[in-house]
């Protein structure tokens, strides 16, 4: 093996032992109490998996992207939420890499996050946009006498885990002058940074993400705007990598719920050697359906793993299409399998308090659509076949 084999194997044989022994032990108790997965972020923490992706010149760990993606599947098979967690956390990390463009206050704040296991919350969506990531309403505004300083007052109506988050990538209008769609990525640390709870959190899935809405006030530094316009940070990056790693946690979580059902329909043979198991044919249907999704899931991360570092490649619109039709099939898809697990398993799927239960599992996948509306992706999909040459 080489060496960056070797360390992607460490990480992930970490990332195995705490998913059993932490974020599954766990799960239910988030769920239930609607709580943030302390326990498991902690875990993550202390093995460094917060800094996975920062390369080695900054301190980091130089993991890979799929072994990032890997480890999304693998806590998703535990617990939704706590990957979902560190999903958005790691797209965030991923972004700010891939677009350091020489700043000097980036590679520090990289180098912190590394010694501090900082976690990073997403505040995209916003209230009169919604999830369309590509138009702010609220604005950066320079602070009259002091032009190293900016401020800004952004409503967002839903900010995972922010009141645990260290700091908050936040996309905003350039100035109070610019347009809807000329918007930047501003990092603000949650010490410069006030949230104002504009309501509560009980979901009916992803419950541990603890995302209620806030208005988040910030003075920062304008040395933390990144420097790429957001357009491009969202096309190369963003929008692609949030995809992939959100679709490997909907992948693990319909895999649990598949594995459940082959745990149900094998006791039901223990039972009664020799007899037939009728759920034992729902359960090969179910089969059919989560090859369906792996297969979409993983051969968006082989298209990734050519094209990354093309960004002229992953700016056209083919790929904008193919990595929008990952999220729509894989969100799809994910509670199409949980549901048909739990028809394998009967009520003991039903119940929540069995071995076979499952309604954790198809709740939490049910968030999977609505993690940016699954119609307003179509419609930009249908936009741009119109228009795009090769798809
Ligand atoms: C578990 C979870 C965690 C989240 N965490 C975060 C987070 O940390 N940070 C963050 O910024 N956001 C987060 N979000 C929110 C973000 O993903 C949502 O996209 C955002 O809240 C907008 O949701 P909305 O459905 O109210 O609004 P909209 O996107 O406006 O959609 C409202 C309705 O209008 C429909 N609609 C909208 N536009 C169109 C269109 N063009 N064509 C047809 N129909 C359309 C939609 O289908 C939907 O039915 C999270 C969401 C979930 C589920």
């Amino acid at each position: 093996m080489t060496v960056a084999a070797d360390r992607d194997a460490a990480f992930l044989a970490g990332i195995d032992q705490l998913a059993d022994a932490i974020a599954a032990v766990h799960a239910d108790d988030v769920d239930r109490g609607a709580r943030f997965p302390t326990e498991t972020i902690d875990a993550l923490r202390e093995q460094r998996a917060l800094s996975a992706l920062v390369p080695a010149e900054y301190g980091g760990d130089g993991i890979s992207f799929e072994a990032v993606a890997q480890a999304c599947f693998v806590l998703g098979r535990r617990c939704g939420a706590s990957a979902m967690v560190f999903a958005m956390h790691q797209i965030q990390v991923a972004t700010i890499v891939r677009h350091l463009d020489g700043s000097p206050w980036f590679e520090d704040y990289l180098r912190e996050l590394v010694a501090d296991q900082r976690l990073i919350a997403s505040v995209t969506s916003e209230v009169g946009t919604g999830g369309d990531m590509s138009r702010s309403v609220a604005a950066l505004t320079p602070i009259d006498g002091d032009p190293a300083r900016a401020t800004f007052e952004k409503q967002a109506p839903t900010v995972s885990y922010g009141a645990y988050a260290d700091d908050l990538l936040v996309t905003l209008r350039a100035s109070p002058d610019a347009g809807p769609g000329d918007q930047v990525a501003v990092l603000a640390r949650q010490s410069d940074t006030t949230l104002e709870p504009t309501g509560t959190w009980d979901p009916l899935g992803m419950r541990g993400t603890c995302s209620p809405g806030y208005v988040v006030r910030a003075e920062v530094p304008v040395a933390q705007v990144m420097g790429a316009p957001f357009p491009s940070i969202s096309t190369e990056s963003m929008v692609p990598i949030s995809h992939l790693l959100w679709s490997h946690i909907w992948l693990g979580i319909a895999t649990d719920a598949f594995d459940r059902a082959r745990a149900f329909v094998r006791a039901a043979a223990r039972r009664a050697p020799g007899e037939p198991v009728p759920a034992a044919m729902k359960l090969s249907h179910v089969m059919t359906q989560l090859s369906l999704l792996r297969a979409e899931v993983h051969s968006a991360m082989q298209d990734w793993t050519e094209a990354e570092a093309d960004r002229e490649r992953l700016s056209t619109m083919a790929f904008a299409l193919r990595f929008n039709n990952l999220k729509l099939a894989a969100s799809e898809q994910a509670p199409r399998v949980c549901q048909q697990a739990m028809g394998v398993c009967g009520i003991v799927g039903f119940k929540n308090d069995t071995p076979f239960s499952i309604g954790r599992h198809l709740r939490d996948s049910m968030s999977a659509s609505l993690m940016v509306a699954n119609e307003r992706i179509h419609q930009t999909n249908a936009g741009l076949l119109l228009i795009a040459k090769e798809v």
